[in-house]
């Protein structure tokens, strides 16, 4: 009898310690076969402070100001918050590679994947002043030079600032790999962004999750979309992501926190929580789901 009561201690403790990921996530309870990674920032690195940044290939901490707090965070008791000094460009990014991949990457590395879900939660303090440009993107990296055969961006409309925006691009011109670089935008070509339906609010939690599906191979039937709060809010279909190149598929996501041109106008903070890769529908915590009609008369 005590033997079992022991076990059974042990067993609930070690399913709770392992991980406060979501519990479809690898590390979580029940994990979900079509979720590649996951990041609650509910684990930490060599401080309590300290983003575990062992989950991602690159990992730029901006000297120390991004980190993982809990004075925010809509999943668990911690996320990540960035820090823009006034005038900052630059306050810290971070970057998984997934997928077969000329880079290092250790998760499902002999998978070719062609579609991809990603979601992350956005919180801007109600007093935070003007936007970002950037939050994150997928990319396939072509090769060990970081060039990128497509990039779909989901950044702000840098004219209409409150909206995020999706905004496609190619690296490929007739099926070849043309650019050599990170951010080559000499050979880049632009294939028309759309903006989000809605304005980014501030003050609350926003879940923000794209999708992009490559082309199939010789055809234009790529697709790139935006839900915020679950909501479908940008779309795009008919893309030529990538024509028939296929060297490479998506294999790479990033979530950059960067303010063209001046910078923040101030010392301020936004915070990013439950980031999720998936091959499937994420959709939206529960706690966002919204409250049924309290106004409705039954007739
Ligand atoms: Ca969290
Ligand atoms: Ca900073």
């Amino acid at each position: 009898m005590i033997k079992i009561i022991a076990a059974s201690v042990l067993l609930g403790f070690s399913a709770y310690s392992k991980s406060s990921d979501e519990s479809f996530c690898p590390t979580g309870e029940t994990p979900n076969p079509s979720v590649l990674f996951c990041d609650s920032f509910e684990t930490n690195g060599s401080s309590a402070s300290d983003i575990d940044a062992s989950r991602y290939y690159d990992f730029d901490n901006d000297e120390g100001d991004l980190i993982r707090t809990d004075a925010e965070a809509i999943h668990g008791g911690h996320a990540a918050r960035v820090l823009w000094q006034a005038g900052e460009v630059s306050a810290g990014a971070f970057h998984v590679n997934f997928g077969r991949s000329p880079l290092t990457s250790v998760i499902q590395q002999n998978s070719d994947f062609r579609e991809i879900f990603w979601r992350l939660y956005l919180k801007y303090p109600s007093d935070f002043e003007g936007y970002p440009d950037k939050l994150s993107r997928i990319t396939v990296m072509a090769n060990s030079n970081w060039a990128q055969a497509m990039i779909g961006h989901v950044w702000a409309n840098s004219s209409r600032r409150d909206h995020l925006q999706i905004d496609p691009a190619s690296g490929i011109k007739n099926n070849q790999l043309v650019t050599t670089k990170w951010n080559d935008f000499a050979n880049l070509s632009w294939l028309g962004a759309i903006d989000s339906d809605v304005p980014m609010p501030k003050g609350e939690w926003v879940c923000v999750e794209a999708r992009v599906k490559l082309n199939d191979s010789g055809t234009t039937n790529g697709e790139f979309q935006l839900y915020t709060n679950g909501e479908l809010t940008a779309s795009k279909s008919n893309i030529d992501w990538v024509g028939n190149w296929d060297n490479y598929a998506l294999n790479a996501i990033f979530v950059s926190n960067y303010w063209n041109g001046a910078g923040s106008p101030k010392v301020q903070s936004r915070y990013i929580d439950a980031l999720v890769i998936a091959t499937q529908r994420i959709g939206c915590l529960e706690t966002r789901k919204p409250n049924p009609p309290t106004d409705v008369t039954a007739q």
